[in-house]
């Protein structure tokens, strides 16, 4: 009896095994498309604008909201200019106030004297984006510190309308942020996230939704800028909740994971997430914001970085100034792909693939000597994560020098090393759940801007 388990329960084994190896965990349209984007933009404006703070108590009054120069063009034309793809507007922070006029609270711009309460941010920032192509997003905090309804069953209700209203009267909605956090001393609530959910997926099914565990998107577990060295876009979101989850593990995602929920990375040009005049002198360089880009973007990730319009209503000039001269920066480093006679593999196209199997070396050529410090590697994600480790040599005219060693890539993976001089590379996948469709590879010649 016990031999006829055992020679039932490896079957079963060699089976599963046998599925995972074929049909690996694989990105929704809506994550692939959100992937692609690589560089979006948060927006946080409200009340704390005026207050000078980062949280506000939910005690603000509407009076104190006075954008009198705001001009949502000027954010987002500078963000198309510099390269940005989304733009994710705070409707509503902790503190409760409403940027769009809505008619389940009088805690909105409707009782403030910006346009003499006939204003709507929210509408503003959509009909920006829509004129200069971006697509657009919403933060609708849970946690809300005016709504007298916080901490009962109603407040889900409450939220819920709100939702509502803001997926239903501003055109297509492309991702949601469902922020976890909520202060030590925070009225006791829970939250019907499924509820949430199940409401975005009926009214904006292409949307995807963020929070800490997903369900599209999770947090990349830290707000400096920095995703996993190794980053799985996969990982088990069982036990996790919104506000309950381990930030290591969010961090590097889990080669394992059942689901797709790939890490997105938020993070601020300034040391807050909401304008101060003091933070002007601190705004990120643009050579800080590549380096962001390197260990978001680089890494399997999405950068998130957040832009804080100021009193006026506007983004203030140093701000400006750094979006340009980043992607400046971008498009110059990337410009040149000296990878030759590889058309799958430099045809920017995910879907246009070479398999490669682990440890079997490829070889790619440079076409002539050339001087190089960058290199790019993607995969094509439609049908999974794939590679574990990997190493890319150099040909140094007698012998294959070791370049760099690397561990996952998904979407992306970005490697800087010391120039080298060569003709040729040698890409190998030393570790693999399966066969890798290699989508692209490029080798460049990083711009003096970006620095060491
Ligand atoms: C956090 C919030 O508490 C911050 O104020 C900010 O909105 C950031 C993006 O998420 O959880």
């Amino acid at each position: 009896m016990k031999s006829i388990f055992l020679v039932a329960s490896l079957l079963t084994s060699m089976l599963l095994h046998a599925q995972s190896s074929t049909s690996p965990v694989r990105p929704a349209p809506r994550q692939l498309a959100w992937q692609s984007q690589e560089t979006t933009a948060f927006l946080h404006f409200t009340v704390n604008t005026f207050t000078d703070k980062e949280w506000g108590d939910g005690t603000e009054s509407p009076a104190i909201f006075n954008p009198t120069k705001l001009d949502a063009r000027q954010w987002i034309k500078a963000l198309k200019d510099a390269g940005f793809k989304m733009a994710i507007i705070t409707a509503k922070h902790h503190d409760g106030f409403c940027l769009w006029p809505s008619k389940m609270t009088e805690h909105s711009v409707k009782n403030s004297p910006w346009k003499n309460g006939k204003g709507d941010v929210v509408r503003e920032v959509a009909d920006a984006c829509r004129e200069f192509g971006l697509r657009f997003g919403v933060y609708l905090s849970p946690w809300d510190r005016h709504e007298p309804r916080y901490g009962t069953s109603s407040y889900n209700d409450y939220y819920k309308s709100q939702l509502r209203e803001l997926l239903t009267n501003y055109g297509p909605i492309s991702e949601v942020w469902f922020d976890g956090a909520k202060g030590e001393n925070a009225k006791d609530m829970t939250y019907d996230f499924a509820g949430y959910w199940a409401l975005v997926r009926q009214l904006q099914p292409n949307a995807v939704m963020f929070s800490d565990a997903g369900p599209d998107v999770r947090w990349v577990g830290n707000e400096a800028g920095n995703a996993g060295e190794t980053c799985w876009s996969t990982i088990n979101t069982e036990g996790l909740a919104p506000g309950k989850a381990d930030s290591k593990y969010l961090n590097r995602g889990d080669a394992t994971g059942k689901q797709w929920v790939p890490a997105e990375t938020d993070v601020s040009i300034r040391p807050g997430w909401f304008y101060h005049a003091a933070e002007d002198t601190k705004v990120r360089s643009a050579k800080n914001l590549v380096n962001l880009y390197y260990q978001s973007v680089g890494r399997n990730s999405l950068l998130l970085l957040n832009v804080p319009p100021n009193r006026e209503g506007l983004f203030s000039e140093p701000d400006i100034a750094s979006l340009h001269e980043f992607r400046s920066i971008l498009d110059e480093t990337f410009k040149k792909n000296l990878v030759t006679k590889q058309p799958k593999l430099t045809d920017k196209q995910l879907a246009t693939f070479t398999t490669l199997p682990a440890n079997q070396p490829l070889t790619i050529d440079l076409g002539a000597e050339q001087s190089f410090d960058r290199i790019s590697i993607q995969e094509n994600i439609a049908n999974g994560q794939r590679v574990a480790s990997g190493r890319v040599e150099y040909w140094d005219g007698t012998n294959w020098k070791s370049l760099q060693t690397f561990t996952t890539v998904g979407y992306k993976r970005l490697l800087r090393f010391p120039a080298v001089q060569s003709n040729r590379i040698r890409l190998t996948l030393t570790n693999t759940n399966g066969p890798v469709e290699l989508a692209e590879v490029g080798v460049f010649k990083a711009s003096a801007r970006e620095g060491e």
